[in-house]
């Protein structure tokens, strides 16, 4: 049984053994946590224990040790599936990260069911993981892409909805916009897309680690995340499909693991999930991600995104005051998850990225793989802030003070 606790950020950043160090002579001050988040010394003691005592390969073994690893391992899955309320652990595939888990469905059941001039559905506003998959899978099956367009304020134009999804066979859509925050109303637009006859695919890379997420409730087909940004580690993701489309998809790569027979022509399949799931799987990973679902699980994720929505509104308040700035995006943080983009006016984000690292901040700067939403801002790059559990409201400040500094050496 996981205790809960109150979630101060103050209390949190104790958890973080990197949020003690100092860079550029000054503490670290960390607004990139929608690249990657940084992890709680429970995660990093949780994938150390397993090298250090069990560590073997799992599913494979009738030794003690790799059967500790597999109740590890699959534990973590059933955690996973507990934490987005899956029906079942067994519609929780583990993969490397998003991008991979979208790969899985365009070539699993893109391939399987995409038909000759049939619509791919997306948005102006895609990550390249959630953009690039699809073209490729439109020029290979010789089916069109299509997409929502985005208003000034960084939100989808939805009233032409129900004509834009007709002859659509997958929507592909992200939940939350690593750019410019926007946080989609998915539930509203699955259940448009459903109408149309369409499936609707999730990538939900920057909502998962941020917002509470119930696969069920929302009501979508496939959904996709990172373990990397929701305080795990690199290298584990996770593709949650529904049950029956899983069973209905053929692998995705094949190789050990993922089979129940093989003879030398043919093979049958494992059952779920690891029918989905060749060769030895990142162990450790998939372990400490489970960990790091324990970790979020103490707060609630309730609690995440109001903390989140807190630092978004002083942010947004305190920025708009910086003269000459731009910012892209929501101003409603009720529909604004925690990353905010903005430009400066004379001076290019990579500088200002470097000049504020200066004073130990980190921020990302460039087009935070969103090259057509940079083409619909009119930018060829933006520097964005995000945020995390760990954030405080000073640390906002530090970065005004930061951008003012800059403003002086560029003046
Ligand atoms: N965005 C960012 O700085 P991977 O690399 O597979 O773990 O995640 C890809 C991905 C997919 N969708 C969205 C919405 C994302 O934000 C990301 C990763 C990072 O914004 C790195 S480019």
């Amino acid at each position: 049984m996981i205790q809960t606790r109150a979630l101060n950020a103050e209390a949190a950043r104790a958890d973080f053994p990197i949020l003690g160090r100092r860079v550029n002579g000054k503490p670290l001050i960390y607004l990139d946590s929608a690249a990657t988040s940084q992890k709680p010394a429970v995660v990093i003691d949780t994938m150390d224990d397993y090298y250090r005592r069990y560590n073997a390969n799992p599913h494979r073994g009738v030794y003690a040790i790799s059967e500790e690893a597999t109740a590890a391992y699959e534990s973590a899955r059933q955690r996973v599936a507990t934490f987005i309320n899956a029906a079942s652990p067994k519609e929780v595939i583990f993969t490397r990260n998003t991008t991979e888990a979208i790969n899985l469905v365009r070539y699993s059941w893109g391939r399987a069911n995409i038909r000759p001039g049939a619509r791919i559905l997306l948005t102006e506003m895609e990550h390249h993981s959630n953009l690039v998959p699809w073209q490729l899978l439109a020029q290979e099956v010789q089916a069109a892409l299509s997409f929502l367009r985005i208003d000034d304020d960084g939100l989808l134009e939805l009233e032409q909805l129900d004509r834009q999804l007709e002859g659509v066979q997958l929507l592909a859509i992200t939940h939350q916009s690593n750019t410019l925050g926007t946080i989609n109303p998915i539930k509203a637009v699955a259940e448009a897309a459903h109408r149309a006859g369409a499936l609707v695919l999730v990538d939900g890379a920057q909502a998962v680690p941020h917002m509470p997420v119930d696969v069920q409730d929302l009501g979508v087909d496939f959904y996709a995340f990172s373990g990397h940004k929701m305080c795990g580690p690199t290298g584990i993701g996770v593709l949650w499909a529904r049950r029956s489309l899983l069973e209905s998809m053929p692998p995705f790569l094949g190789g050990g693991d993922m089979i129940k027979r093989v003879r030398l022509n043919e093979a049958t399949w494992n059952d779920l999930p690891w029918k989905f799931e060749a060769g030895t799987p990142s162990v450790a990973e998939g372990i400490g991600l489970g960990a790091a679902v324990d970790y979020l699980t103490q707060f609630g994720m309730d609690r995440v995104r109001s903390h989140e929505r807190t630092l978004v509104d002083y942010a947004l308040e305190k920025l708009q005051e910086v003269p000459g700035i731009t910012l892209y995006g929501p101003r409603d943080s009720e529909i604004h998850g925690g990353a905010i983009s903005f430009t400066l006016a004379n001076i290019h984000p990579h500088d200002l990225a470097t000049l504020v690292d200066r004073e130990g901040i980190a921020v990302r700067a460039g087009h935070h793989c969103t090259q057509p939403l940079m083409d619909r801002l009119g930018v060829a790059a933006t520097t964005r802030a995000s945020f995390y559990i760990y954030n405080r409201v000073d640390e906002i400040d530090q970065l005004v003070s930061g951008i003012q500094k800059a403003q002086k050496v560029f003046a």
